[in-house]
């Protein structure tokens, strides 16, 4: 049985770190030998996650974050029902498009789950780079969305948590799950009836 019980988007302005983000919580890696290599229009990945004692399938879209592909990024964010909105702490441009992010969710798909997530937190914890998005602009932001996240995705930290706490979401919302119940017994009917179907003319 293929589909995903849940599907996640990540938005945020290019080189924030999304596609690490995602090899590292799907893959545990991190390429920090290789040069950095842009997204084109997005990419798609699907992992299991237990919650609540069960296992559900999450499809994670990766976004582009260069505008050239911003018109094809709606299309990723359609009947999501959780985004992850990336900046970096330490560059001010990458937070400027947040706000873009969050009108476009609330327009296109109301009962999104949003969350936001700062990314390469080794960075700011070495020093090498400084804070340029004040902590309490960042606090106001969070208010009324589903959480904030610091990550690292060369270290791990934070990776597996931010997804935990997605999937433990939604496994939390009723009206969700509902319509996660009601796939699941549309799926396996339709399996019965295409394995009934090929058994007629099978004969062994
Ligand atoms: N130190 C450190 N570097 C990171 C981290 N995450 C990403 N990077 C680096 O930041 C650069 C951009 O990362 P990507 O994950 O490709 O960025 P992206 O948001 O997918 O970029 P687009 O596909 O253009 O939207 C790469 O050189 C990564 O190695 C992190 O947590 N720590
Ligand atoms: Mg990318």
């Amino acid at each position: 049985m293929s589909r995903c019980d849940f599907k996640i988007v990540l938005l945020g302005s290019e080189h924030v770190g999304k596609t690490s983000l995602v090899l590292r919580f799907v893959n545990s890696t991190f390429n920090s030998g290789t040069p950095y290599q842009n997204t084109i229009g997005a990419a798609f990945c699907a992992k299991t996650m237990r919650s609540n004692g069960k296992d559900f399938n999450i499809g994670i879209w990766d976004t582009a974050g260069s505008e050239r592909y911003e018109a094809m990024t709606r299309m990723y964010y359609r009947g999501a029902h959780a985004a992850v909105i990336c900046y970096e702490p330490c560059c001010l441009e990458s937070w400027a498009r947040l706000r873009h992010w969050l009108q476009e969710l609330r327009t296109v798909e109301e009962e999104c789950k949003v969350y936001l997530c700062g990314t390469k937190k080794d960075l700011l914890d070495s020093g090498m780079v400084k804070r340029e998005v004040p902590e309490d602009i960042v606090a106001t932001y969070s208010q009324g969305l589903r959480g904030h996240f610091l990550t690292s995705s060369k270290t791990g930290e934070n990776v597996e948590e931010l997804f935990q706490k997605i999937v433990d979401d939604c496994v939390a919302d009723a009206k969700l799950m509902r319509n996660v119940e009601e796939m699941r017994v549309q799926l396996l009917k339709e399996e019965e009836a295409y394995k009934a179907k090929h058994k007629e003319y099978c004969n062994c």
